[in-house]
């Protein structure tokens, strides 16, 4: 392949999920902080991405790609890297993204919506009952992750994309707080995720401002319905 692939990326959690999967795997990509719907930048990356989020890859000769699972399974297969094993063991991968996805995923994504993301942007009050219905979706998959994880490091054995997928809001966890303690053997896992290079910080040398604060959680705090 002749000329540079770009991986177009923020701090936003998905962008820092394909952020932090290139820069495991040393891909050779030059690595570009966006503003996708700040002018003058929207027209491009609306060119590039229908919907204009991050993260997206531009690799000459090929359309643009977007969607970090995309993306991951891309770099992996150009790295040769078994983060995304092209064989027997591609299904038992590809079952925890799917399930990750429609659970502990989708419920640390709600919880990050409502506390982290809205109040940092100042979008709206935070929904506490979709806080409950997202805490209530968590509590039910971290148990199950917890009974998977108690018997070993990763979700198929050694790590795969599907760890760091199944992580993708966790990196926030010091802004939304989650009910981890009932889950050791995923909070072990989750040290695990933490000790890989580029986990906690795949920012490390780029220029790349930082997310505005999200307000301290007293400043928010649910009022009971007597207040
Ligand atoms: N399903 C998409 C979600 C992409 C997405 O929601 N990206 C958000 C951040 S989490 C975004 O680009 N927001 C604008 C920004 O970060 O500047 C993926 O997995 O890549």
């Amino acid at each position: 392949m002749t000329g540079t692939s770009i991986l177009h990326y923020s701090r936003n959690p998905n962008p820092r999920l394909g952020l932090t999967v290139a820069r495991y795997l040393q891909a050779p990509v030059a690595l570009n902080f966006a503003e996708p719907f700040s002018e003058p930048q929207a027209a491009k990356f609306r060119a590039l991405n229908p919907t204009q989020l991050l993260p997206i890859l531009e690799e000459p000769g090929r359309p643009p790609l977007w969607e970090a699972d995309a993306i991951a399974c891309r770099l992996a297969m150009r790295m040769g890297s078994d983060l995304w094993p092209l064989d027997d063991r591609l299904p038992e991968v590809i079952r925890w993204i799917s399930w990750g996805k429609a659970t502990f995923v989708m419920a640390t994504e709600l919880i990050c919506w409502e506390i982290g993301t809205k109040q940092r942007y100042g979008i709206g009050p935070v929904d506490w009952e979709g806080v409950e219905r997202g805490l209530g979706d968590f509590h039910r998959a971290a148990a199950q992750l917890n009974d998977h994880l108690g018997t070993r490091d990763f979700l198929a054995g050694a790590l795969t994309y599907a760890d760091f997928r199944m992580a993708t809001f966790l990196p926030y966890d010091h802004e939304i707080e989650l009910p981890l303690a009932p889950y050791p053997a995923l909070q072990a896992w989750l040290g695990r995720m933490q000790a890989l290079p580029f986990w906690t910080d795949p920012f490390e040398g780029l220029d790349a401002p930082a997310l505005p604060p999200a307000p301290p959680r007293s400043s928010y705090a649910r009022q009971s319905p007597a207040e």
